[in-house]
Parts: C-alpha cells; structure tokens; sequence
C-alpha cells in the first residue's frame, strides 16, 4: 500500500498532539487559543517519512468531548489509527467513545500507545499495559500491537516507527474506482491563490486541470494546483492527504462537510435506507421519529428516525432505519455514518447506507426488507438481480449497473452470465432485463397485439409503430424489447408488422376467392397494376381482404396504387443490377427496364426512396448507402 493515512485517537490530553510532533516535527495545535489553553480543538494535519521510506500523512484530533465533531470530520479516509491511553489514567471516557465511534466505521488497524511512561514506574506501567490487554479483548482492537512510549525523550518512537511501517503493510488496498472524492475538512482562502480544500483523497484520483464538482450544491469547479503533503504534484491519488487550489469558485461554496467529486458520481438526498449497530453498553434506543445527530464524511446533519421491520433498536441490536434528514447530502450506497443523540450529544451507534434513494416504505414491509438484507449481505448476484428488478427502467447495461452497484465490469460481467444462464436474467443486445421484468413487459405487450388481432382479423399484425406508440417507455428501449420477445418465439414480425407467434389470417371461402383474384389480377398486370379502387370495386369487404395482404403478398405504394410483392421484389433487383454497372439511374432507364409508365414509375421509385434502398438526388437516383 502506498498511501496511508494514521489518525490519533484517545482522550484528552493522553498526548496525541505531543506524539505526533515527536514523530513528525510538526506542531498540529496551530491557533493561538490552542497554543494557550494547552489542548486541541480542532483537527491537525502533518506527514513523516516511515523507515522504509514510505511517506504517511497524519490527522491529529482533539480528544475533548466537546470537540467530538471535529474528531468525527477528521477520521475519514483514515486507514490506521494510533489509541493513546496516558500511563497514568488508563482507559477513560473518550478512549472508549472513540473506539466505538472507529470500530463503527469499520476501521480495523490500530496501534495502542501508552504514552507518558517516564511518569510512572515500571510495575504501575505493566499493570496499566495489563489492564488495556483485559479491556481490548472482543473489540475490533484486540490483537493490536501495545507500544510504550516517552514523547518528550523519544523513548520507544523508533519501535513505533518500526511497527507503523508493519503496520502498514497488510492494510487491503483502497477500493479502485474511477471516480474521484474527497471530504472537504477544511478550506481557506490564500492571498494571490484564491480557494484551497484539503481532505483526504477517499478514491479515485485527481490532476491538475480536472473538471468537479462540489457537493451537495453541485457546482462545478476546476483544479488549478494540487500539493500532497506540501510538494506540488500534477496527480493526487487515492489516500493521499491532498491540498487543492480550485478556480471558479467562491470561497463561500466551499466548506467543511462538503465532498469534491467527479460530477454525476453522488446521489444528493434527504433520505436513506440504512442498517444501524446501536452499542453494546449504550444507554439510549432509537426509536420511531426519534430526532438524532448523523455524522457521515466530513458533514453533520439532523435526522429523524424510522425503524424498518423493528420497533426499538435496543444496545447492542443492529437493525434497518430509514434517515430522513433534515438537510441534503451528496453519499454513495454502503457509506457509513456515526449516530449521536441529540441532546446530550452521546454517541449511540453507527450504520451504513443501503440505498440512497428510496421511497417512503410502511415499516413492516417484507419486499422492502427482503431487498435491504439482499444489500446487507452485500452477494454480488442478488444485488445485480436486486438492482435489475427496482431500476426504474427495464433494460441496463454492464456500466450501469457497475457504476451503480460499485463493482468491478469484470466482477458484474461473471454474475450476469450466472443469472443468465439460470435464467433469471434476459440479454438483448448488451442490455439486461429480470425476468419478472420480462415477463411484465410480456404481458402487457402480448395483449395489445392479441386485442389488435381481435379487432382486425385479416390484417397481418400492428404496425410496428403502433405497437411503440402504446408503451410510455424509450423507443430505443420497446425496439430491443420486442426484438427479444420475438426471439424468444412470442412475437414474429413480417415487413414491420407485428403479430403473434403462431397468428395465421384465417379467411373463409369468399374472402379466399376475392384474395386469390386480386393476387393474380397483380401478378398479370406486372408494373401497371389496376388501382385499388378498380381491385375493390368499392366494396368494403373486398377492400378489408385487399388490406390484409398489405406487407404479405403485396406492397402499397401509396393511396391509389397496390402492386404484388414478387413484382416489386422483381423491380428492387433490377434496380440493384443497374446500379452494379452505373452510378445514377434516371426515370426514364427505369420505366424502360420495367415496361411501366411514367406515373407508376414514379410511384415505385417513392416507395423504394422511403423503403431507403435508393435516394433521388436532382432529376435522378442513386443506391442509398
Ligand atoms: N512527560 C510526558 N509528558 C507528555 C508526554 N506526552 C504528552 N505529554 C504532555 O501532556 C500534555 C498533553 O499533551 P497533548 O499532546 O497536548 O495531549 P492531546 O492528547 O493532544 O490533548 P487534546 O488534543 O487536547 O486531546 C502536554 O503538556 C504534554 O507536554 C509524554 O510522553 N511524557
Ligand atoms: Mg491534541
């Protein structure tokens, strides 16, 4: 791993600030009011050069209850946490409520520090050492190396080093992704710069001259220079702390709490579906509208509670718990947050996002529990099929749903061919459909072409944009829907005619006879057919006959003229021949080539412009390619 990022933890005055400095020789307490009241207020940034050589950026935080906000916005993106437990006091308050509060967040590296060894003998020491062991045990803590240390003599710092570098080299590689995002912690104005943002890079990468947004207002800005860890670089990549000077924007658009991303790659909401951990010991539930404190990134928003498929979360429950919130965020599903009570502000449970954007649910509904458990659970298959089936369209593709569900092409591309080949999932030209999806769609599209058959017995089918026109759904979209169902041997279409798989035209002993004559009276007359008026004699039954061969047996040239499908097929290969040895084909080479007159020509030639196989250019045509 290349980047890290070490967080300190640990209540007040244990000595995070003083170890840092003692590691990095930077003094994070800044503003003078620190500087006098001898704690940390707000958060502290610094880096230092591990043995090995790796560069480690550092987010000091303040262990003052008070400031638990602070400490909350600094602990994003952090990958390996140093717990400092001053020798003389042991484990106190905020040790424990930042353990939990990191534990929550799902942060599984930590270093123990105990700090201020020099203070205390060293048969105290080794039963403070004992007492930390008994207490970290079944915390996400347990296992994690303890280290003594002196910071003001530097006694022990080398094996801190020595471990940080250890440490660090089994931290899981941050996630891959395209898109970049970056919490802003903090954001100040440079005299001749204009607006700098610094955070922690959570993925993706960013350069110099990138196009991004600022969420949640969603206003675009550009990057005009970056710095990591106080060098000038063109790329800041994923977990690095990074500095970015922005153009375009005002200051004022720019805060702590907000994210800086690749524009499109947020959802902005006031609602989430979630699933919550209430802590063991905690003495608080949540319950229905319960006002809370949500801490998620670098932001803090008010919430109102809704338990899903429970009434109380109780210490130690996890459960789902629709958000509704008070303001808009920008976040992605499987986002964590921390919960505090409202007043008095005490840290009561953590969670992470299950959906970003989803309805209002009355509160024991089995589909909707089904699917937050499907996201819980976090199976790459169910939640392919998951998203499939509530996507508000009928058809995705591979990057949609990639994009949507976080995951790898590759990783999506291997369970769809499992859904597919268990039949679960339905392709058409590399858009995918649930096949309860297609099977609603199916319904609904065999219906109208049955009623159509109903009420038209001797046509051949709907025309095919009658049959689009009937759907509230994007053309493109019912195209390759009706394309599958006539894969699938639902549908069959002839000359953009659609009907039934298995419809024939059924027509009795008159209608027979009145078929066969005008079939044959076109197919002797060749290229100067009767007109329709003189084929029907006006008759309406005759004209329905006339019009149920439309598309099958013969090819309507336009209101008055009708002509037999093997003689116009005849006409489309004269034309494709002629046009293998010249390059235009004037009217009149046509009418000779057939034998027709100017006015019959005429319409053919119209036809076969529309049926785009040739294109008039002037006074002649030419092959449409
Ligand atoms: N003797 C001794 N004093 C220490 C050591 N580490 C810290 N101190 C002192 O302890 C006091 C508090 O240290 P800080 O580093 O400010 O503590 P902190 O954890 O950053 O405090 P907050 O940020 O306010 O939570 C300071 O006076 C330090 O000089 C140590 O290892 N030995
Ligand atoms: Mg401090």
């Amino acid at each position: 791993m290349n980047n890290v990022i070490i967080g300190t933890a640990g209540h007040i005055d244990h000595g995070k600030t003083t170890l840092i400095k003692a590691l990095s020789g930077i003094e994070t307490d800044t503003t003078l009011e620190e500087k006098e009241r001898g704690m940390s207020i707000n958060l502290g940034f610094a880096y230092f050069d591990l043995p090995s050589g790796k560069r480690c950026g550092v987010v000091d935080v303040p262990g003052h209850e008070k400031f638990i906000k602070n400490m909350l916005a600094g602990v994003s993106g952090i990958n390996l946490v140093l717990l400092l437990v001053d020798v003389r006091e042991g484990i106190m308050p905020q040790t424990r409520e930042h353990i939990d509060i990191l534990s929550l967040l799902g942060i599984e590296n930590y270093i123990v520090v105990v700090t201020k060894i020099d203070l205390v003998d060293d048969e105290y020491r080794e039963l403070v050492v004992e007492d930390i062991k008994e207490f970290i045990k079944g915390t996400s803590l347990e296992n994690s190396p303890i280290i003594e240390v002196d910071s003001i003599s530097k006694k022990g710092i080398p094996k801190l080093l020595e471990t940080i570098d250890t440490k660090t080299e089994d931290i899981a590689k941050i996630k891959e992704s395209k898109n970049a995002r970056l919490n802003i912690d903090r954001s100040f104005q440079v005299r001749g710069f204009g607006t700098v943002v610094t955070g922690t890079l959570l993925e993706g990468t960013i350069s110099v001259g990138d196009e991004l947004a600022i969420y949640p207002h969603n206003k675009r800005t550009k990057v005009r220079s970056i710095q990591v860890h106080s060098e000038d670089v063109q790329t800041a990549f994923a977990g690095q702390r990074t500095a970015i000077n922005l153009s375009n924007i005002k200051f004022e658009d720019t805060r702590r709490g907000y994210t800086l991303a690749t524009p499109d790659t947020l959802t902005k909401t006031y609602m989430v579906d979630t699933e919550i951990s209430i802590i063991n010991n905690s003495e608080y539930n949540l319950e229905l509208w319960d006002r809370v404190r949500v801490y998620i990134g670098t932001t803090e928003v008010m919430a109102r509670v809704v338990p899903l498929g429970i009434d109380t979360l109780e210490a130690g429950d996890k459960g789902f718990v629709q958000l509704r919130l008070e303001e808009e965020i920008a976040v992605k599903n499987y986002d964590k947050f921390i919960i505090r009570t409202y007043s008095p502000m005490i840290t009561i449970g953590g969670g992470v996002i299950l959906d970003v954007n989803p309805n209002k649910h009355s509160r024991f509904n089995e589909e909707v529990l089904s699917k937050l458990k499907i996201q819980s659970e976090g199976n790459i298959q169910d939640l392919i099929a998951n998203y499939l089936l509530s996507s508000h369209s009928y058809l995705a593709d591979m990057e949609d749903i990639s994009k949507n569900l976080e995951q790898s092409e590759e990783a999506v591309a291997k369970e769809l061919s499992n859904l597919l080949s268990a039949g679960s999932v339905y392709k058409i030209d590399n858009q995918y459909i649930h096949s309860k999806k297609y099977d609603d769609i199916k319904e609904k599209m065999l219906n109208v072409v049955e009623d159509y058959h109903k009420k038209f017995k001797l046509k051949i089918g709907i025309p095919k944009v009658e049959l689009l026109s009937k759907f509230k759904i994007n053309s493109k979209d019912i195209a390759l829907l009706i394309e599958l169902l006539i894969i699938n041997k639902e549908l069959k279409i002839t000359n953009n005619f659609v009907s039934l798989w298995n419809f024939e035209v059924k027509y009795d002993s008159k209608q027979l006879m009145e078929k066969n004559r005008i079939e044959k009276q076109l197919l002797s007359a060749k290229f100067t057919p009767p007109s329709i008026k003189d084929l029907t004699k006006g008759v309406r039954a005759i004209n329905e006959v006339l019009d149920s061969l439309i598309g099958n047996s013969i090819v309507k040239l336009d209101e008055d003229l009708v002509l037999h499908m093997d003689i116009y097929n005849d006409a489309v290969t004269k034309v494709t021949n002629h046009f293998e040895k010249e390059e235009q084909m004037t009217l009149a080479e046509f009418r000779d080539m057939t034998g027709s007159s100017r006015r019959y020509s005429m319409a053919i030639l119209e036809y076969m412009d529309k049926q785009g196989i040739t294109r008039r250019v002037e006074n002649y045509r030419v092959l449409n390619k």
